[in-house]
């Protein structure tokens, strides 16, 4: 009996990727570097489905139906260099190698141009859901060429999280493009999260709304506009208590938030591909900020809010029908603060896809994000309706669309009463407040950026072009203050 197709790197994801695919019907070949882990696999779950146990990863290759399969579920990084360099001289053309880790897009590029020029396949997946995902049916986002879909990709969509039936799993474009849509997928959840966080802060600190309320509030919020995972989560982690102490979780956990590189991949190819990723690089700037506890300690004993005493949160917003009110305000600002970091997510999509060469169907991105994924959201089906028409008809900025620009205009009120009182009363809320510049910035008709022009062409002689007339200009700062066409 041949399998399907062979895992190596049966770690948690890899284990758990081969018995979706096993628990679906296929016949999974197994490896691991050690064999442990294969064997601990097989004892725990080898009644799930048909595994075949290998000890080499030339086993492993000789156990697989043509064209190979072979799914790369290491560490991201050298590790996947190294198995690739082993497979090579096991493979012939035409096999395909999949890599289901969370490598960078760059790499992938690179491994897939070197592996085409060998004859191979080489197919970089993005995989959302985490363990759980990986287990029971994850978001896919593959990439690679369009050929190696044709046979991989009923085995992908099979195994994948399902929306009212349909797979959250569809070919994004060639070589790196499936990476880089997950690394975009983890930049919006850092901006969820971030905003979420900010909520959270807001509701806390200015009208005392503690934890365990806080929970129903976001359970509330989840049959809005906002119904999310992330959301509905939020309140599981809010209401949670402390075993310990009998203080809410939260309470105790340190403030400071990990990272494991995806958002700053993201805020990073944002800069590079010219695309203003405001609310996701602000989001990895958070978490910067909340690492940096050393200092904290020190500034949070040095630095005064510099708040007028005269003012009280309390007072303003301390009676229940303020706090209702303020509640709604905040619903309605993280509403649109997330609308904002989905539509920087897509547009840098657009940008990456100009600079690298795929066509990215952002309707279909957004498909395959409504199940399975961590920033599954309701919102996800609106966006997909926003993108439902030819190229050339779909809006230019997600918040174009009529029914988002109608949302966000719907919340404007709220959402500048909100940050104003963040700044008021010295609350950080970095995502919402950049994310209302981010949305005035493209609202205004004129813009700083010309003082930005006329100072560069003072110290540097960098020109500028004119409203009323074609050309390139230049003033003569240090002569006669006369205008040249440069
Ligand atoms: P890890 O990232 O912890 O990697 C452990 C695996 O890599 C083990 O199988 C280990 O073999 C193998 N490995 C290493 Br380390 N170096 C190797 C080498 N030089 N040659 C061969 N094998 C090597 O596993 P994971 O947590 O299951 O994650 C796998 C991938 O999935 C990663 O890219 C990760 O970032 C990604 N991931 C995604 C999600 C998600 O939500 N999508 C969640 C978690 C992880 P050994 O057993 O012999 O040490």
């Amino acid at each position: 009996m041949s399998a399907h197709i062979g895992v190596t790197g049966l770690a948690v994801m890899g284990a758990n990727l081969a018995r979706n695919l096993a628990r679906n019907g296929y016949t999974v070949a197994l490896h691991n570097r050690s064999a442990s882990r294969t064997d601990a696999l097989l004892q725990a779950h080898g009644s799930e489905g048909e595994f075949i146990r290998t000890g080499t990863l030339a086993e492993l290759v000789e156990s697989l139906e043509r064209p190979r399969r072979v799914l790369i579920m290491v560490k991201a990084g050298a590790p996947v260099d190294a198995v690739i360099e082993d497979l090579v001289p096991l493979l012939d053309e035409g096999d395909i190698i999949i890599d289901g880790g969370n490598s960078f897009f760059e790499e992938t590029r690179r491994r897939e141009e070197t592996l085409r020029a060998k004859g191979l396949h080489f197919v970089g997946v993005g995989v959302s859901g985490g363990e759980e995902g990986a287990l029971n049916g994850p978001s896919i986002m593959p990439g690679g060429s369009r050929e190696s879909y044709d046979s991989l990709g009923p085995m992908l969509e099979t195994i994948s999280a399902k929306y009212n039936g349909e797979p959250c799993c569809t070919w994004i474009g060639t070589d790196g493009a499936g990476h880089y849509v997950k690394m975009v997928h983890n930049g919006i959840e850092y901006a969820d999260m971030q905003v979420i966080g900010e909520a959270f802060d807001l509701m806390r600190s200015l009208a005392g709304i503690e934890p365990r309320e806080q929970a129903g509030v976001f359970r509330e919020w989840n049959t809005t506009d906002l119904a999310s995972y992330l959301i509905e989560i939020t309140a599981e982690v809010l209401e949670q208590e402390d075993e310990t102490t009998g203080h809410p979780l939260v309470d105790v956990v340190v403030d400071s938030a990990g990272q494991k590189g995806t958002g700053r991949w993201t805020a990073i190819s944002g800069l590079e591909v010219g695309s203003p990723v405001t609310a996701i690089a602000e989001s990895v700037f958070a978490r910067s900020i909340s690492s940096q506890r050393e200092l904290r300690a020190v500034t949070n004993a040095t630095f005064s809010a510099g708040i007028d005493e005269t003012l009280s949160a309390q007072e303003k917003y301390g009676s229940a029908e303020d706090r209702q009110d303020f509640v709604e305000d905040v619903r309605r600002a993280l509403y649109a603060s997330k609308l904002v970091a989905y539509a920087q997510g897509l547009d840098m999509l657009v940008a990456a896809g100009e600079e690298f060469g795929w066509e990215l169907d952002l309707k279909a991105i957004a498909s395959l994000w409504r199940a399975g994924c961590i920033i599954r959201a309701d919102l996800l089906d609106t966006i997909m309706k926003a993108y439902d028409a030819p190229r050339e008809e779909q809006p230019k900025n997600l918040l174009l669309a009529p029914e988002f620009n109608e949302a966000i205009n719907e919340c404007l009120p709220a959402w500048r009463r909100v940050v104003a009182a963040a700044a008021t009363y010295g609350v950080p809320a970095p995502v919402f407040s950049s994310s209302l510049a981010y949305y005035d910035s493209l609202r205004r008709d004129r813009l700083p950026a010309a003082l930005t022009q006329g100072l560069r062409d003072y110290f540097g002689a960098h020109t500028y072009q004119r409203v009323d007339k074609e050309g390139t200009f230049h003033t003569q700062w240090s002569g006669d203050r006369g205008e040249i066409e440069a």
